[in-house]
């Protein structure tokens, strides 16, 4: 995944990366955590359309949801693990989750401190990434993606009666999972649906007929002609810890009907998906990755197909986007992440802004850049 956008920030990074190998990891975390607030007032002047909803420690990938009457955000929470940058994303090397809440969207953050590590989940190997959270019959569900001992992405699913945590690990990642980006929605009967899957570094390429290539590309199929690799959707069981079903193509049409194809870098789906419905339609989000941009497609199932509608938010600071969408008190709002307070890749901090439905239900674009 990561080919850097050389923001001038980042000229520091390979220095900072050589240290921090020297430490140990925990220690390093600690540490880390504690310089955000300091970097967090010598940010320079730039202009954001808004800040960082919490300093104290890095975060990013935020699932916003709406439990017991707040706002729950369930981030990855980003370290300096000293590991080097590639396309692969090693350096988003991530050991645990925070969850976070607040009472209004922009109001006071209450950081919950860790809601499940690394070193509690029995099936782990390295790189704990963006986290999703569902609620079901009395119990939590917090949905993350994680490499197992053989460096392969797979979803893993962790229990807790509080939203907060925290979460205990089921012993195995969900059986027929594979890839990152968890995103899990809902349906007004009561249907709950998993979309995942990214591309590069998130290994979705790599995957062919149920079956992982370790020799497979390492960022996309390389088939500018051919239609694009697809967001995967699959229908959870009740029991929220089972696919039930097939795992599916979350196919995205143009206006033509016809797929996009793999070269278009401006439409295709990359990573990190989420579903909203709005006035009857689902709504399919997504960065677009290495073109950073987020876009959307509609549809009229869960399942699809999605016809592409266009982009709704412009490149953020830093590599990666990342969002989640919410309804709270009659208001939508959109969370994300950018570089604001590190101007490193990988040491990202979320953030919050309204988002507009039109009245012909288009998104209002967004302008991270512009107050
Ligand atoms: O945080 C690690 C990865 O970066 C996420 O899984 C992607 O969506 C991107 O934000």
């Amino acid at each position: 995944m990561l080919k850097s956008k050389h923001y001038p920030k980042m000229v520091w990074l390979s220095a900072t990366v050589i240290v921090a190998g020297l430490t140990s990891c925990q220690q390093q975390a600690k540490s880390d955590d504690k310089k955000v607030a300091a970097n967090a007032d010598t940010a320079d002047a730039k202009q954001y359309l808004s800040q960082p909803i919490i300093s104290n420690i890095y975060t990013a990938d935020p699932s916003a949801h709406v439990f017991e009457g707040k706002i729950y955000v369930y981030p990855s929470h980003d370290v300096e693990a000293g590991v080097a940058e590639n396309d692969n994303g090693d350096h988003f090397d991530m050991r645990d989750y925070h969850i976070l809440s607040m009472d209004s969207a922009g109001g006071k953050v209450t950081d919950h401190g860790v809601a499940l590590s690394l070193k509690e989940i029995p099936w782990a190997g390295r790189q704990l990434w963006a986290p999703d959270a569902a609620f079901k019959n009395g119990t939590y569900y917090l949905y993350f993606p994680l490499k197992d001992k053989n460096d392969v992405f797979a979803i893993g699913v962790a229990t807790s009666k509080s939203p907060a945590g925290p979460f205990k690990a089921e012993p195995k990642p969900i059986a027929g999972s594979f890839s990152i980006d968890p995103a899990v929605f809902t349906d007004d009967d009561g249907s709950t649906y998993m979309y995942f899957g990214g591309i590069w570094g998130g290994q979705l390429q790599r995957w062919k007929n149920g079956k992982y290539d370790a020799n497979g590309s390492k960022t996309d199929l390389q088939q500018d002609d051919s239609p694009a690799i697809n967001c995967k959707v699959a229908k959870l069981k009740t029991n929220m810890k089972e696919f039930d079903g097939e795992v599916k193509d979350a196919v995205i049409i143009d206006s033509g009907g016809k797929p996009l194809l793999g070269k278009d870098h401006n439409r295709r789906f990359f990573e990190g998906s989420w579903m909203h419905k709005y006035n009857g339609k689902y709504y399919l989000s997504y960065s677009t990755g290495d073109t950073h941009l987020l876009a959307y497609a509609l549809g009229s199932k869960p399942t699809g197909p999605f016809v592409y509608a266009g982009t709704f938010m412009q490149p953020v600071e830093g590599w990666t986007t990342h969002h989640s969408i919410v309804e709270f008190k009659g208001k939508w709002y959109i969370f994300y992440h950018d570089t604001q307070l590190s101007g490193k890749t990988h040491l990202r901090n979320v953030k919050v802004a309204q988002l507009k439905h039109e009245p012909d239900g288009r998104i209002a674009m967004i302008d991270p850049n512009k107050k």
